[in-house]
């Protein structure tokens, strides 16, 4: 077990887009339990594998308040989405300290595997329903700043590359 270096934007490698899980083996169960524990410790609700710098399509969520329901999303696909939108306020491990409004699809059906290669459906609704599309979209390298203008996303890269400096 490990808890893994989550990467920040503007980091280029989390514009990589994720390949999807061919073979549900040890290894990537090994891996979703490394994202699960960094995960907890970050403390955060949902990690993707492209945030700890692993190109494959792997996500693990927790939403509940007693953080003991993990639930793991192998190729996680949205199936359907409904009409109706809602807005968020959204946070990203990899975009510490910036909360910012987003608009999704409020309810989503989204098709995946789990770490044992067993096919699942879910309908998702509420916090879920934002943390498996904010987490798809990390899959397919997008963050969740580039739903913003461009002012703000140049003033949170801006924002950030001078903490990282300021850390260093
Ligand atoms: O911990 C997280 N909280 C959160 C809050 C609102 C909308 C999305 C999220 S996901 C985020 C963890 C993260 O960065 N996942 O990629
Ligand atoms: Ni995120």
């Amino acid at each position: 077990m490990a808890v893994l270096k989550i990467l920040r934007y503007p980091d280029p490698r989390l514009h990589q887009v994720a390949a999807p899980v061919e073979v549900f083996d040890d290894r990537l169960r090994a891996l979703v339990r490394d994202m699960a524990e960094t995960m907890y410790a970050a403390p955060g609700v949902g990690l993707a594998a492209t945030q700890v710098d692993v190109h494959q399509r792997v996500v693990v969520i927790d939403v509940s308040d007693t953080k003991d329901r993990l639930q793991v999303f192998v190729n996680p696909r949205v199936v359907s989405a409904s009409d109706a939108r809602k807005v968020y306020e959204e946070g990203c491990l990899s975009v510490p300290g910036i909360y910012e409004e987003v608009e999704r699809p409020e309810q989503v059906r989204v098709e995946a595997f789990d770490e044992h290669g067993e096919p699942f459906s879910i309908d998702a609704d509420e916090l879920l329903a934002v943390c498996i599309q904010h987490e798809i979209d990390h899959l397919d390298g997008k963050v969740f700043v580039q739903y913003l203008s461009r002012l703000k996303q140049s003033r949170i890269r801006s924002r950030l590359l001078k903490s990282e400096r300021e850390a260093a």
